[in-house]
């Protein structure tokens, strides 16, 4: 990644060192802008700052059903994969249809590090200290027209690079390409992120590269990795957690601990990388995951129950 400040930051107990003297300084996350690289914290509820979850659990726990469906088959199965050519396309409902390679993605864009917290709709977290850019800089380049209601995402579909796809067992019993989608409003919503890497460096395959959906608040499956197509809709899409268990995946998937999944409840989450593999802490799991303050006003008079 070429602008990139980050570069300089070698390993992780040099960046924790270096948040440790901006936090001595007195410089809150969401407040410190250097150029090109913001600290966002925006943790609404809570005024510390957010330490980052080690790289090795970020690169080496995931979900990524495309590369099978345990969290060590993605950073396993897609060590070869292809991010380099790429071609994202934005279409649809917009008056300037787009197509960007792998250097528009990294170049174009206003690139940022934000530091957001990352909630599974299984009940584990982590914190993730993101570069990307807003995925409002994109849309406004293709400009929507009046009759963009939603976004809807599509991730690469190749069977021969992505062996999830290939067959219904590792795949998870996902009918592919995974598909996501938000609202308009969901989607210009600043704190919306298309990412290209995490912890100074590009992303690798298993989080999503070259680039993917950050949306943190909410539940991690709307986050949707690899995006070779982005198209401006009227109708709301069809998301592919929810199409495939309606009564378990919404739409919203807005992080509610109010609201359990049939299986399991949402009141807490499993602190990912906070101990050995049986001794994970747990902790209370926020409305919105933390950002209400920035975003449940998008929700005003929506019955969040019915709208899981
Ligand atoms: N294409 C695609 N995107 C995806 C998924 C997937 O299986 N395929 N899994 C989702 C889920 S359930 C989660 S929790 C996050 C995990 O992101 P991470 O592995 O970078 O933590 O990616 C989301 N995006
Ligand atoms: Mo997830």
């Amino acid at each position: 990644m070429k602008k990139l400040l980050e570069n300089d930051v070698t390993d992780e107990r040099v960046f924790h060192q270096r948040r440790k003297i901006l936090t001595a300084l007195g410089i809150s996350g969401s407040s410190l802008l250097l150029p090109n690289v913001v600290y966002a914290d925006n943790s609404g509820t809570q005024a510390t700052l957010l330490k980052p979850t080690p790289e090795e659990n970020i690169i080496g726990y995931n979900n990524f059903y495309e590369f099978g469906v345990s969290k060590q088959d993605p950073q396993h199965y897609a060590k070869s994969f292809k991010t380099n050519p790429w071609k994202l396309t934005v279409d649809g409902a917009v008056n300037n249809p787009l197509t960007l390679d792998w250097d528009d993605l990294h170049q174009r864009f206003t690139t940022e590090e934000r530091i957001y917290r990352f909630r599974c709709v299984e009940a584990w977290s982590m914190v993730v200290p993101w570069l990307g850019f807003e995925l409002n800089q994109l849309l406004k380049l293709a400009d929507p027209t009046a009759n963009a209601k939603y976004v809807r995402f599509e991730t690469l579909y190749d069977p021969q690079q992505m062996p999830g796809q290939r067959d219904r067992y590792t795949g998870g019993g996902i009918d592919y390409p995974y598909v996501e989608g938000l609202t308009i409003q969901e989607a210009m919503h600043p704190l919306t992120l298309m990412a290209t890497g995490l912890y100074g460096k590009d992303l690798l395959p298993q989080n999503g590269a070259p680039i993917r959906l950050v949306v943190p608040w909410k539940y991690g499956f709307k986050s949707i990795k690899s995006i070779v197509k982005i198209t401006l809709t009227e109708q709301q899409p069809l998301n592919t957690w929810q199409r495939l268990a309606p009564n378990e995946y919404g739409f919203y998937a807005n992080v509610n601990p109010e609201v359990d999944h049939p299986r399991w409840s949402q009141a807490s989450e499993r602190i990912i990388g906070s101990g050995g593999l049986f001794s994970s802490k747990r902790q209370a799991t926020l409305p919105f995951n933390g950002y209400a303050d920035e975003v449940a006003w998008l929700y005003q008079g929506l019955d969040l129950k019915a709208n899981f």
